[in-house]
């Protein structure tokens, strides 16, 4: 049985949309958060990086990283249905935008959320959310221009992408500009949210954030 540690409004989101797909069993561990930072020193024993998400395996081992465990088990339950086969285009092309999605978006967001984190400097915060928040825009633009006509990021199959895009967006500090500034990007997002599997898990995580374009 799988454990996965998780908390509203965080990248758990990801892989347990990803379980939720393949139809296994698993359970929902609630990490203590205190104005939305980890404070749970049970944690950390979990994950050094004391972030969520962690996912405990049926073996007893633990993987960290959103992007690793999405994949891993999309991987190991290709009943999910969510990455196209090992070799091909469509895998290399997820590789692609998985890590571009993680280093030019999530982690940029992660520094306009806790720029505290990022600066010694007590007056810095200001300009670390501006060029945070720039550099997220500049990224999701990229995906737009890349997009072709869907309804998923990769045509007709839905993949890791899609969940993992969505997320992003729903975490965007000004959502519906950045939807109504990428059309392509809104209709993946209108997709998903409409999902019968993963639909419900935008409300469990508190991700009201696509609901206007129902
Ligand atoms: N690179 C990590 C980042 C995880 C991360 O920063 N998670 C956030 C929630 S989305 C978190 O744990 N925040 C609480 C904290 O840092 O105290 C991943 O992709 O899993």
């Amino acid at each position: 049985m799988y454990t996965l540690f998780w908390s509203t409004r965080t990248a758990a989101f990801m892989p347990d949309a990803v379980l939720s797909l393949a139809g296994v069993a698993f359970d929902r561990h609630l990490v203590k958060r205190t104005n939305g930072r980890v404070d749970d020193t049970e944690f950390s024993k979990i994950s050094p990086m004391q972030q969520i998400p962690a996912l405990l395996m049926p073996d007893g081992s633990v993987l960290c990283e959103s992007v690793a465990i999405s994949l891993a088990v999309a991987e190991r339950h290709p009943e999910a249905g969510v990455l196209p086969p090992a070799g091909t285009q469509d895998r290399a092309l997820v590789y692609r935008w998985m890590m571009h999605m993680v280093c030019n978006i999530y982690e940029p967001d992660l520094r306009y959320s806790y720029s505290d984190r990022y600066t010694t400097d007590p007056n810095g915060q200001q300009g670390i959310k501006q060029a945070s928040a720039e550099r997220m825009d500049r990224s999701f633009d990229v995906v737009e221009a890349e997009l072709k006509d869907g309804p998923w990021f990769l045509g007709d199959t839905m993949t890791v992408l899609d969940i993992h895009l969505a997320a992003y967006a729903c975490w965007h500090f000004d959502t519906p500009s950045l939807l109504q500034r990428t059309p392509k990007i809104a209709g993946i997002c209108t997709n998903i949210r409409k999902h019968a599997v993963v639909g419900p898990l935008f409300e469990l995580y508190n991700m009201r954030d696509l609901d206007f374009l129902a």
